[in-house]
């Protein structure tokens, strides 16, 4: 059973990886940036009051993030298993997401941190070129992980959930690392 939760700066290859390994697995990958993106391109309620905060690069408000997330987990494909990329970032989420895998009988999560340089990201993010990957923007995604996300290493490791996997390598041997690690 993997259920798997990925930290990492934007950028560190959470999303290239999360996707590798849920297709590998064959369990859902739960990525709430895309959901964001997805809600945002149609538009939902969720979507028009998050705009403005992923164009400025800013954290979503807590509420908006935890729902969408509650939602997803408690649908009957998760009992498997399931890679979370990009909640908790906070640790107000996090405490959330304990609350709620408790709720839903789910335990034995590990957490990923993918660990790459700022000035790794800023030029992989440069190079994509989304909508919210301007330079100005992406320093202050930078900022905000640093202040918001980061604490959560420490968190994690106290629970002794913590795997550190390094993400400044090609993006095959950051996954076999991964596997490694994850199942050892
Ligand atoms: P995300 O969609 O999570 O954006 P991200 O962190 O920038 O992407 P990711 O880290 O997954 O990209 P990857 O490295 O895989 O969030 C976007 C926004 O949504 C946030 O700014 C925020 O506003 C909002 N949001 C999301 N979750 C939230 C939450 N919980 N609370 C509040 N707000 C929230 O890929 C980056 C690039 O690197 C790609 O081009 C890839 O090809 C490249 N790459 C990957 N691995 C590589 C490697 N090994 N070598 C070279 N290049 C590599």
């Amino acid at each position: 059973m993997t259920r798997l939760i990925f930290l990492g700066l934007p950028g560190s290859g959470k999303g290239t990886q999360a996707k590798t390994l849920a297709d590998y697995w064959n369990i859902p990958h739960i990525s709430t940036g895309d959901i964001l993106r997805q809600a945002m391109k149609d538009q939902t309620t969720f979507g028009i009051k998050a705009q403005s905060y992923v164009d400025s690069g800013k954290l979503v408000p807590d509420e908006l993030v935890q729902a969408m997330v509650e939602e997803r987990l408690g649908k009957p494909d998760t009992k498997e298993g399931w890679i979370l990329d990009g909640f908790p970032r906070k640790v107000t989420q996090a405490h959330y997401l304990e609350g709620l895998l408790d709720s839903l009988d789910h335990h034995g999560e590990k957490v990923v941190n993918l660990q790459v340089p700022d000035e790794v990201v800023v030029a992989r993010l440069l190079q994509r070129g989304r909508k919210d990957d301007s330079e100005e923007i992406i320093r202050r995604r930078l900022v905000i992980y640093h202040q918001e996300t980061e604490p959560l290493i420490d968190y994690y490791r106290q629970r002794q959930q913590l795997v550190l996997v390094n993400g400044d390598q090609p993006q095959e041997s950051v996954t076999e690392d991964l596997k490694k690690v994850i199942h050892s």
